[in-house]
Order: structure tokens, then sequence, then C-alpha cells
């Protein structure tokens, strides 16, 4: 009998696929893990996400599954980013709860926190003013997971909880150039001026600060946080300050990961959106004081290998 049943939400995405990867290489004889998309059950629909756990009957959850994008696509759909991940969070939770799930980790994102605020940003800030206007919709739905999580812990004891990454890369990214994050556009972007000998571009000024985190790292932690922390209250998952890059620098390493030679060009009539949202990650180190990230630059050469060799099914 397994000990743990555990229900993977997202599985076909980014963190998904990594959570897949790093729980399978260090498989527990005793768990059961299953590994859900969209194609399983559209987490919209109550009585599909109510089906999805009488099918499979979890005692444990890592939710991952949400409407999610870069800034463009952010800047273009607001509304939808809210209405949408608010109604996949509220399905979900009441069916761990409906279900009595032990322990449900979700994912929150950095950019829910305030906008205007004394950098690093730690977990208590999360609900310390108006995120930015670039991303407004999926920030709120964001923090009202964690409303949520508290609401579940407070009134029926519930052990809900949650991680706030930064911006995560990594293999099975979406690459789509409109609709996908600044990475892996960089990196498609940068598959392309070489195949066709063209400038690379940038957009915006290149000078916006971010804090990286690989997909694999980010599902090391999300995995711990499964097996051994059970507070309700959010740890950021990110590595250091001292690690926040520029995302010109961001983009010299992926040229240099590709051995790209052409020109470089920034396209400023594009948003910067946000400037910053460095974050502090001392409560992880706190519980882990010996996590190993992988280096930036050996984590894009890994993204660019990746995306080369699965060009044709990647997504994008
Ligand atoms: P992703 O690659 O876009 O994957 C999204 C996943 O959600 C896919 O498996 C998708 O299934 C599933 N999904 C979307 N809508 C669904 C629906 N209505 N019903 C069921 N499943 C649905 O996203 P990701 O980057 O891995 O993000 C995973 C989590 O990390 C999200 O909660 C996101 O907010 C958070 N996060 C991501 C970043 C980042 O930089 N990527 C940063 C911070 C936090 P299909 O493949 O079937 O569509
Ligand atoms: O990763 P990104 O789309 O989202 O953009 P955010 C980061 C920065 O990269 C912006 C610049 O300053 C962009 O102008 N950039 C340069 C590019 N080249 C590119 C490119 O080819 N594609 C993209 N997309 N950007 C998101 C939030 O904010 O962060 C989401 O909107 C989510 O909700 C995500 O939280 C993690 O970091 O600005």
């Amino acid at each position: 009998m397994a000990s743990k049943v555990i229900l993977v939400t997202g599985a076909s995405g980014l963190v998904g696929n990594a959570v897949k990867k790093v729980a399978l290489e260090e498989r527990d004889a005793g768990d059961k893990w299953v590994f859900v998309s969209s194609k399983d059950a559209n987490l919209e629909s109550e009585a599909e996400t109510m089906a999805l756990f009488e099918k499979h009957k979890p005692t444990h959850v890592i939710h991952l599954a949400a409407m999610v994008g870069g800034l463009f696509r952010n800047l273009a759909f607001n509304l939808d980013f809210f209405r949408c991940n608010m109604k996949i969070n509220d399905n979900v939770l009441h069916a761990c709860f409906v279900h009595g799930v032990k322990k449900c980790v979700s994912c929150l994102s950095t950019c829910a926190f305030p906008d205007k605020i004394t950098y690093p940003i730690n977990e208590l800030n999360l609900h310390d003013g108006p995120p930015h206007d670039s991303n407004f919709g999926f920030a709120y739905a964001k923090r009202m997971l964690d409303v949520m999580n508290r609401g579940y812990n407070s009134q029926h004891n519930c052990t809900f909880t949650s991680v706030i990454p930064t911006n995560v890369f990594g293999p099975h990214d979406n690459f789509n150039l409109q609709d996908g994050h600044a990475l892996p556009g960089l990196v498609h972007k940068g598959y392309l001026a070489k195949k066709e000998n063209k400038p690379f571009v940038i957009w915006g000024t290149g000078s916006p600060r971010r804090q990286f985190i690989y997909s694999l790292d980010l599902a090391r932690v999300i995995i711990w946080v499964l097996r051994e922390y059970d507070d309700v209250s959010p740890m950021i998952a990110s590595v250091g300050e001292e690690d926040e890059v520029s995302i010109k620098e961001a983009a010299e390493m992926v040229v240099r990961a590709h051995g790209f030679k052409g020109k470089i060009v920034y396209d400023t009539s594009k948003s910067d959106g946000q400037f910053k949202k460095t974050a502090s990650n001392a409560k992880l180190r706190k519980y882990l004081p010996d996590f190993k990230f992988t280096p930036t630059e050996k984590a894009i050469q890994e993204t660019v290998d990746w995306f080369i060799k699965n060009y044709e099914t990647a997504r994008k």
C-alpha cells in the first residue's frame, strides 16, 4: 500500500516536468506519483476537478497548474489571469479539503509582492500594498492562494502551504516569443538569430534585474517542502540576492551558450515591466543552509542545449 499518493497538477509544464524528473530520480519506493495536465481535467471546472480527485484519491498534492505567461502576455490578459487562476486554485484547494488531503504545496510568484517596497522583499511583505501594474491580475490571484491556505488552516486545520519562486527557467519551458518569459524568449531568439544570421534582439532596455531559479532546483525545494515543511506560511524559493542579474547580463549568457557572434540590438519600444523584485531567501536558507543552486550560466547552457535538441517539439 503506497504510503503517499502524490498528485502533481500542471505536470506537463516547465516546473511540472522538473518535479517529475526529480521525483523519479529520488524515487521513494513507498510513494505513488500521479502526474496530470489539462488533458486529464480542466481545473477551471469544479466537476472535472472533483472527478480527478475521486479517481486518484491523493493523500498529498503539488499544485502547479495555472495560466502562466511573461510580461507581454500579462499586459494583454490581466483579467483572464485573475479569473482563470482564481477558479483553478479554488477548485483544487476545495477538492483537497473534501478529499482529506494531508498536505498541498502550491506555487505563488514573486511578482505577487508589492511593487513599491524596500528591497529585499521577504515572505511577510506579501500583502503590504499593490503589485506592479503589468501583472495585477495574476498577482492578486496568487495572493488569494495564500489567503485560502490560511482559511483552510484556521477553519479546518488543513496543511495547505506554498512556495514563492522568482523567475523560473529550464527544459520544457514555454519558448513562445509573445507569451513566454524573458529567458525562454531570449533562448529562442538566440537560436533563430544564429540560424538565420540575423541580429539578436533584446526587448526593452536590458536594465531590469531578476533572480532566475533553475526549474530542477525549484523542483528539489518543492519536494522538500512537501516532505518536511508543515507550516502554512509561504516560503520564497530563490537564489541569493547576490545572484540577481540584469536582463542584459542574462542575454549575454544566452549569447555565449549559443556561441552567437552576430549583432546584439535592443528594442526599447518594448516595455521593461517591473524594474526589479529582489527577494530574500533567508527563510529557505534557515531550513536548507547547504542547498546548492545550479550556477545560472551552467543552467542556461543546459537549457539552450535542451532547446536545440528538442526544437521540433518544444512549446513555441
Ligand atoms: P507552464 O509551463 O505554463 O505549465 C502550466 C501547467 O498548467 C501545464 O501543465 C498546463 O497543462 C496546466 N494547466 C493550465 N491551465 C490548466 C487548466 N485549466 N486545467 C488543468 N491544467 C492546466 O507553467 P510553469 O512555468 O511550469 O508554472 C508552474 C507554476 O509555477 C505555476 O503556478 C506558476 O504560476 C508558478 N511560477 C512560474 C514561474 C515561471 O517563471 N515560469 C515563476 C513563478 C511561479 P497543459 O500543458 O495541458 O496546458
Ligand atoms: O520574464 P518576463 O516576461 O516577465 O520579462 P517579468 C522580464 C524582462 O525581460 C522585461 C525583458 O524587462 C522584458 O522587457 N525582455 C527582454 C523580455 N527580452 C525579452 C523577451 O524576449 N521576452 C520577454 N518576455 N521579456 C513576469 C510576470 O514578469 O514574471 C508574470 O508578468 C510572472 O506574472 C513572471 O510572475 C515570473 O519578470 O517582468
